[in-house]
């Protein structure tokens, strides 16, 4: 048992009976649902319609964190719930407040996180009156959540709540939310939370059909250049132990994508990288020469296919392991479909699978690594890199650290550059590609763990896109680093602009944004800022060495460019190395 899951156990041991059979309102019967559920941490943000909620927390053990936007709490919530594994657990009014959470449960629905969205709502005797500050939640997330609930009675709550949890965080996780009228908030019944949860529609398929499996281990047998794409599904499933056992026994290498990145420790042997649009050289030459993809948690996504899916490994036999069936065949139509588990279905494995007859194979895949490595060029001018940043931040902690990206250019940057070794340390939207995500998420995964190094890395774009919660960083002293790539301009935006519009740079310059050193001041946070190497490495030891938060700002090229780059509807074979090509 993990250190974590052991306090929650302690807590829930030493916490009271929770009075069963108490008559209590139906807000208090939420909070006592929560902490049953060994909820430690919710965040969010109050209102008319959920007043009563925040009435009962004043007096709860549970502990709220009050963002400056909901959209903070949301993004903040599901950082939670990547580090650490357990659901995240978001409070918003009805209206404006349960709308500011909608990217974020896009968010999470795409990245398959469990999340348990409560807003509030106008009591039911207003419910399509256009009353002040009402709206069709349950409408508006029907096709972005994994289930949403309308709660109408008081009886209800618990099962709902308790099923809740459940659906979150089965099968393949997602967010789920309840949205909970005033008058069920206030209305008063005796409270009982029940043991189980009994729904006859839902039944994720956990353990695999033994004889894919061993369709597979056959497979494994007969092929000769196989390789494993790994994919957030490893990481959700804990997973990470059974993938390397797998691929050593059977000597495959490992093409981890985006959101499997902290799935496969970076630094292994076997490990190819990145593969698709801005993927390495190796990952994707081994695409277009395998004979066997294992394709574990991961879903094809057109960043990889590049929605060239007819020429997409066209020499490969597939294999698809996936929790959802409803992934399987979606994009591609696999040799052989495995619905499971990651963990259970490679558990289910391992003692069987033979190594592969793969040894050249394996040869050729780190010579094509090593022929074309990620590589940049030094700018003659001896302005700082933003690639030369993020190999810093990798080579100050030896890859141990949580990191959490916006999207755009750095993204990029820190998926090629960081060698992920430690599960869960890397928290970015890699489905809906949401700008503002990577700052609240590293203040979610910091408060999850307060001891361990958490570093937040956006563009200038992005972080001005939910900056306000600097204020989080500042009032509870967390010791998030907050790094900031200043290129001052939305750079991939800009990238694709000179690739693919003629150098027509229409409407993404940053220039004149803010000063973010007295920003950072301004929230009452140490900031630091460098433009050459020599200052990078020096602040950046001095944030290192600081208590508490720290705004970096570097200032970077602003003409660099993500390299290697497969246009968007060209396929894997016309990969555009670098500049200097
Ligand atoms: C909410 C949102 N709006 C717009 C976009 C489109 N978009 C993708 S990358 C990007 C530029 C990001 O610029 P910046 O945050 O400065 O990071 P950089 O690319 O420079 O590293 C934009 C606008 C997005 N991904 N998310």
């Amino acid at each position: 048992m993990s250190t974590d899951t052991a306090m929650v156990e302690n807590k829930k041991a030493s916490m009271p009976a929770m009075g069963m059979g108490e008559v209590v309102t139906g807000s208090e019967m939420l909070l006592r649902c929560l902490l049953l559920e060994g909820v430690e941490h919710v965040f969010g943000y109050p209102g008319g319609a959920v007043l009563p909620i925040y009435d009962s927390l004043y007096s709860s053990q549970l502990k709220h964190v009050l963002t400056r936007h909901e959209q903070g709490a949301i993004h903040a919530a599901d950082g939670y719930a990547r580090a650490t594994g357990k659901p995240g657990v978001v409070i918003a009014t009805s209206g404006p407040g349960a709308t500011n959470l909608v990217t974020g449960i896009a968010t999470a629905q795409m990245d398959s996180v469990p999340l348990v969205c409560i807003t509030g709502n106008v009591a039911q005797s207003l419910i399509g009156t256009d009353a002040f500050q009402e709206a069709n939640i349950t409408g508006i997330t029907l096709p972005i959540t994994k289930h949403n609930y309308f709660v109408r009675n008081i009886e209800d709550l618990p099962r709902i709540i308790k099923e809740a949890f459940h659906i979150a965080t089965t099968g393949r996780p997602g967010p789920v939310l309840i949205d909970i009228p005033k008058d069920v908030n206030t209305a008063k019944a005796p409270f009982y939370y029940p043991e189980s949860v009994k729904l006859r529609t839902y039944n994720p398929t956990v353990k695999p059909n033994y004889m894919q499996v061993d369709k597979m281990l056959k497979a494994i047998a007969k092929a000769k250049k196989p390789v494993i794409v790994t994919g957030g599904g490893t990481v959700t499933a804990g997973a990470e132990q059974e993938l390397i056992e797998f691929a050593e026994k059977t000597n495959i290498p490992v093409i981890t994508t985006l959101m499997g990145l902290a799935g496969f420790p970076g630094t292994h042997e076997l490990c190819i990288g990145m593969p698709g649009m801005h993927g390495c050289y190796a990952a994707n030459q081994a695409l277009l020469n395998t004979d066997l993809l294992i394709n574990i948690g991961a879903r094809f996504d057109d960043r990889i296919t590049m929605g060239r899916t007819k020429e997409f490994a066209q020499n490969a036999k597939i294999v698809h392991i996936d929790i959802d069936p409803a992934e399987i065949g979606k994009n591609i139509n696999p040799y052989i479909p495995i619905v499971g588990d990651a963990k259970t279905v490679l558990a289910t494995a391992i003692p069987k699978v033979q190594r592969a007859d793969s040894d050249e194979w394996v040869a050729q895949v780190k010579a094509w690594n090593q022929e074309q490595p990620y590589r940049y060029s030094k700018s003659p001018e001896g302005r700082l890199k933003p690639q030369r940043v993020v190999e810093m931040i990798y080579e100050t902690t030896a890859g141990n650290a949580i990191v959490t990206t916006d999207v755009g250019q750095h993204q990029m940057w820190v998926a090629q550059y960081y060698k992920f070794s430690a599960v869960r340390s890397f928290l970015s939207s890699g489905g809906l590609g949401t700008m503002g995500f990577g700052f609240p998420a590293a203040i979610g995964a910091q408060f999850a763990y307060p001891d361990r190094l958490v570093i937040s890395v956006s563009g200038d774009g992005g972080f001005q896109m939910n900056l306000q919660e600097l204020a989080i960083a500042a009032a509870h002293n967390l010791p998030v680093k907050i790094v900031i790539l200043n290129n001052n301009c939305l750079g991939m935006v800009r990238q694709w602009q000179e690739l693919f519009y003629d150098n027509r740079y229409s409407h993404i310059d940053l220039t004149e944004s803010v000063d973010f050193v007295k920003l950072a001041e301004a929230y009452g946070i140490k900031g630091l800022r460098a433009s050459t190497e020599e200052q990078a490495e020096n602040v950046w030891r001095e944030a290192l060495n600081t208590n508490g938060p720290v705004l970096v700002e570097f200032k970077v090229e602003p003409g660099e460019n993500v390299f290697p780059m497969v246009a968007a509807g060209n396929t894997l074979d016309q990969m555009v190395l670098g500049d200097e090509e």
